[in-house]
């Protein structure tokens, strides 16, 4: 979503290209009358990919007591919406999900 800064001008900031690969973007209008505008197509090439920090559920940038309560929600079958926190990738969220955010809460890693 992009955000208006001046008359006629919006901006929006999206830092989530973290796998390697090309990312096609398309940016579109719509009006209040339900009218989209043809989009603009542009294209965002990334070639570092930045490994999301392990245990950053809510991906704010740290590993806090926030992100434990929500592995442990998760892992409890509780619904913490769009958010991951299979943190080891195994296709489940369990107790060694949970003490993988634990640990890195702690700087145990
Ligand atoms: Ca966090
Ligand atoms: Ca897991």
């Amino acid at each position: 979503m992009l955000t208006p800064t001046v008359e006629h001008h919006f901006e929006g900031v999206y830092t989530n290209f973290t796998l390697e690969g090309d990312y096609e973007i398309a940016i579109f209008a719509v009006d209040t009358d339900g009218n989209v505008s043809v989009p603009s197509t542009t294209k965002v090439i990334q070639t570092q990919p930045s490994m999301a920090l392990a245990g950053d559920i809510d991906a704010d940038g740290g590993v806090d007591a926030v992100d434990v309560q929500l592995v442990i929600n998760a892992a409890l079958g509780l619904d913490i919406g769009a958010l991951d926190a299979d943190v080891n990738q195994d296709a489940q969220v369990d107790a060694v999900d949970v003490q993988l955010v634990i640990n890195a809460a702690l700087g145990i890693l």
